[in-house]
């Protein structure tokens, strides 16, 4: 049986499903990667302890501002693709709950209304107060420049979690709680190495969930998987919901 028969199989056997996302769900879009062999990928050319760490965004927050006001600025084109429709119609139809590593908000775009996107990395759409509760939505047509909190004396900085910091506490409990019980998790996009995320997979293989990876390139994730499926995820993801 060809790996996409045997994918489609575990689909229609299995009823909680959970989607696990990475990076590449959205590189269909335009939107570039972190790591993996493209040369489009930002930490093949970006160091990240500079531009993704609280330590690298004191020490030069005009720095670490404008870079995410470039990546803010790529985003204010791109819209979802594919492989983002093919998730919110298992979204719609079988109830799959979504678990994203990605701050881009293309999930939310496509999603039905009802379906909540657990953001494990926070949101780029948004910015927060590097010292109170103080958020800020980010208009892409109109991106502001680094500035101070107006309501203390801090450091307003994009909402996304940078190296070394928690992830939100409810957020990651929900999205343990969904791996805990899931029968089915497709891992679509992920390199798989990055902390706490990657490890919502092997909860839920622990958990005996079936395994589904879908990547362009071998994941650290393809130990756990039942079934890996290798392609790009606009055009994977439909073939395997058969839209
Ligand atoms: C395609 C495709 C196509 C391409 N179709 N596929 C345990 C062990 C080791 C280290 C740690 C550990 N626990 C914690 C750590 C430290 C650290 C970590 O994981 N480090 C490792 C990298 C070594 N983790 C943290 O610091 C986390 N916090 C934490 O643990 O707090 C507790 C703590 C505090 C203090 C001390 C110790 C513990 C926070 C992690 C935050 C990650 N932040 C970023 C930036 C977000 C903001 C922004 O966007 O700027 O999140 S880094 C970046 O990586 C981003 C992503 O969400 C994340 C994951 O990347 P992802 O999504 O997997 O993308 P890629 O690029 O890696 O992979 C893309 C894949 O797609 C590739 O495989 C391609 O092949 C594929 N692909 N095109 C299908 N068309
Ligand atoms: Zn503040």
């Amino acid at each position: 049986m060809h790996a996409i028969e045997r994918a489609r199989e575990l689909l229609s056997n299995f009823g909680r499903i959970v989607v696990f996302t990475g990076a590449g769900v959205s590189a269909d879009s335009g939107v570039p990667t972190f790591r993996g062999s493209s040369s489009d990928a930002l930490w093949g050319k970006y160091d990240p302890q500079q531009l993704a760490s609280p330590e690298g965004f004191e020490a030069d927050p005009k720095l670490v501002y404008d870079w995410y006001t470039w990546r803010r600025s790529q985003l204010a084109s791109v819209t979802p693709n594919p492989g983002h429709n093919a998730i919110a119609v298992l979204q719609r139809e079988r109830g799959a709950i979504v678990i994203t590593q990605n701050v881009d908000g293309l999930h939310e775009r496509v999603a039905p209304s009802n379906a909540r996107v657990l953001r494990l990395h926070g949101t780029i759409l948004e910015d927060q107060c590097t010292d109170c509760s103080h958020r800020e939505t980010i208009g892409l047509t109109a991106l502001p420049p680094l500035r101070d909190c107006p309501r203390c004396l801090g450091k307003m900085r994009p909402a996304v979690v940078w190296f070394g910091e928690s992830l939100d506490g409810a957020t990651l409990h929900a999205a343990d709680d969904a791996c805990t019980s899931a029968d089915l998790m497709i891992v679509v996009g992920t390199s798989g190495q990055v902390w706490p995320a990657a490890g919502l997979v092997h909860r839920a293989k622990r958990a005996r969930a079936k395994v589904i990876v879908v990547n362009l390139e071998p994941s650290e994730l393809d130990d756990l998987a039942d079934v890996v499926l290798h392609g790009r995820a606009a055009e994977v993801l439909p073939a395997l919901v058969q839209l």
